[in-house]
């Protein structure tokens, strides 16, 4: 998943079970598809024109809290 967001990581909403809560206040989902099996890539076009902090995010259960999403800062 990549969220378009103000938010820090540790501030994101979450749900019960630690993963981010995906139409939660302050997140902007602005891609999803199918999850990618270890050891594969998977070819997804984004749209990331809008300056901002993006941030990609595994959102299976336990691995956004640890650690498995990277920030991406796009500058006007
Ligand atoms: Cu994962």
């Amino acid at each position: 998943l990549i969220f378009r967001t103000d938010l820090a990581p540790a501030d994101f909403p979450k749900e019960a079970d630690g993963s981010v809560q995906e139409n939660g206040q302050g997140v902007d989902k602005i891609s999803d598809g199918d999850n990618i099996d270890p050891g594969k890539i998977q070819d997804r076009t984004v749209d990331l024109t809008q300056p901002g902090t993006y941030v990609f995010v595994c959102n299976l259960p336990g691995h956004f809290a640890a650690g498995i999403y990277s920030t991406v800062t796009v500058s006007p």
